[in-house]
């Protein structure tokens, strides 16, 4: 047999990859240092020969055994969106199930709970994408013990994989730029595209603390030089890494490496299944199924729960949203409403837990998201006839609606060579065949169907509102690149679930609410698992931000309440 385990022992026993005796943790840390010490980081291992290097991918620094399985056949983690094995489609759909998406031995759970902690912590932080680092490292500044426990084999959660970037009021970037902003206007923005559904105080605190958040994570070693313009934004107030780097892996590659010199106790393949309250519903400690140490209790004085959204929930979407179910979603496997479902259990109170987000520009038939960026920086939105129906900067939620209304319920973002040079992501799409490509808006016609005579008049009479600065066809705020240099490209595009607007309830401190809205003791949240913040609609930019700002009230909140008690 050539595989892994038997490959690695005939060269050098079991102990190529494991300690003598042999002991695994459920983050497989030896083991994944071992990979690295023989095979290299992935910056070694970069082989420009593939067309894709899964070693310098959008995922940033994941553990080597993501995807490397000793004792089976790999599983390529990648393929979780795209289908790399498939020549012709290389998209995955959004229907396969997970390790994690399996029941839970309620029997095991009560003997762990029976058999009392296994061990203890000042603060237990559940789920490892943005919220959780930022809770777990404000938590830990603040002089608390911490563990961080993620059910995944790598950390980063939604947040890994998100492209657009961070929005921020008053920050040096927007100062560099010239960009005149205000708290008011960030808080009218979001009230505005969450159609006044908001909770007002926590947007305000979103808006007073963001340009705070980026500080912060420029602190820990992100770059955040860049600025763009998101869809329902008046002004240009989304923070990126300068060089059209997605966000995501910046901001989670450092938050990850932050944690790691912290020394913050972190723990894949582990997953909470239970909150353990006392008899006055106050909890206290969690029970972990880990990979290879079973059901165990890990008491703690305080839990937050940053577990994501429930996106990739199918049975979750189809009981909150129905006319979602049959959707794709852009979301990160991970996101399966865990801390929705822990935390309903102990009686918490839900906040808008149906309001589904739909992207209107995921690849169409896809998972891949084509960043609202590409709008941003100067893409047009047009039918399959080629005609324009809407401004590209609208909110998600209404140019949704608008593309479903359209004729096969689809449209094509169309841009030129000029974006294609200026959006590194564009390149990204490029490499997954999405782009259909024509040396004239006829050729492009053609490739794509559109109507030449409709397209190259939608063309041209957005030409001349650029030149003149003023859409008068959809009231487009911001035109920053006309459509003149050939090649032409399209991408098709169809919504997907994005984002689950709706979670547990929470007040500004990120204690969580029961059903007579008081805070369930030693229960915080942030992050999509909560609901409020964003109304009946998110706009681009604030969920990261969301992530950074409560993650770290949420961390600063549950490190109080451990020390104190
Ligand atoms: O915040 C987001 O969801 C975002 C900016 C997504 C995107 O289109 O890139």
């Amino acid at each position: 047999s050539t595989d892994l385990a038997t490959f690695h022992a005939d060269m050098d026993s079991c102990q190529s990859c494991h300690t003598k005796p042999i002991k695994v943790s459920d983050s497989e840390t030896h083991e994944n240092a071992q990979c690295k010490s023989c095979h290299g980081d992935y910056a070694e291992l970069a082989n420009d020969k593939l067309q894709f290097d899964p070693h310098a991918s959008h995922l940033g620094d994941i553990n080597c055994t993501s995807c490397h399985k000793g004792h089976e056949a790999p599983k390529f983690y990648c393929n979780e969106c795209h289908s790399f094995d498939q020549k012709d489609m290389p998209f995955s759909d959004a229907k396969k199930k997970q390790p994690w998406d399996t029941g839970w031995d309620q029997d095991k759970i009560q003997k762990a709970i029976a058999a009392g902690p296994r061990e203890s912590t000042g603060v237990l932080v559940v789920g490892a994408g943005s919220a959780g680092f930022n809770a777990s490292l404000t938590a830990k500044k603040a002089g608390a013990d911490v563990i961080l426990v993620e059910k995944a084999p790598f950390s980063g959660g939604n947040s890994m994989i998100s492209a657009g970037g961070i929005n921020a009021v008053g920050t040096k970037q927007q100062k560099d730029h010239g960009v005149d902003d205000s708290v008011e206007w960030f808080i009218e923005d979001a009230m505005k595209g969450g159609r006044q559904h908001n909770d007002k105080k926590l947007v305000t605190i979103l808006a007073e603390k963001s340009a705070d958040g980026v500080e912060w994570l420029e602190s820990l070693g992100a770059n955040l030089d860049d600025l763009k313009r998101s869809g329902g934004a008046r002004v240009d107030r989304t923070h990126r890494p300068h060089g059209g780097k997605s966000s995501g892996p910046e901001i989670i590659d450092t938050l990850r490496a932050a944690t790691k010199a912290q020394g913050i106790d972190t723990r894949l393949n582990s997953r909470v299944v239970k909150l353990v309250v006392n008899d006055d519903n106050t909890v206290v400690g969690a029970v972990v199924h880990g990979k290879h140490s079973g059901y165990y209790m890990i008491g703690a004085k305080s839990v937050v729960l940053a577990t994501g959204g429930y996106g990739m929930n199918k049975e979750m979407i189809a009981y909150y949203r129905p006319t979602m179910k049959d959707m794709t979603s852009s979301n990160n496997i991970t996101a399966t409403g865990d801390g929705v479902l822990l935390a309903k259990e102990i009686g918490a109170s839900m906040t808008d837990i149906d309001w589904v987000q739909a992207h209107p520009t995921v690849g169409k038939d896809s998972r891949i998201l084509i960043s609202e960026t590409v709008r941003g920086v100067g893409a047009v939105m047009v039918n399959k006839d080629g005609n324009r129906f809407i401004s590209e900067l609208t909110t998600r939620d209404k140019a949704s609606d608008a593309i479903l209304k359209q004729p096969d319920q689809f449209a094509w973002l169309i841009f030129d060579n000029q974006l294609y040079a200026k959006a590194k992501m564009v390149r990204g799409y490029d490499h997954l065949n999405m782009l259909y490509k024509g040396d004239t808006i006829e050729k492009l016609a053609e490739k794509t169907g559109m109507k030449a005579a409709d397209l190259a008049k939608t063309v041209s009479d957005y030409n001349g509102y650029v030149a003149t600065g003023k859409d008068t066809a959809f009231g487009r705020g911001d035109m920053p690149l006309n459509m003149t240099q050939s090649p032409y490209y399209a991408v098709k595009v169809a919504p997907g679930i994005h984002h689950t607007m709706g979670g547990v309830a929470v007040n500004t401190t990120a204690s969580v609410l029961d059903l007579q809205s008081k805070p369930i003791v030693g229960l915080f949240a942030a992050g999509e698992v909560t609901g409020g913040l964003h109304g009946y609609n998110r706009l681009g930019g604030n969920a990261i931000a969301d992530t950074v700002v409560f993650g770290r009230i949420a961390g600063e909140n549950a490190a109080k309440y451990a020390l104190d008690n």
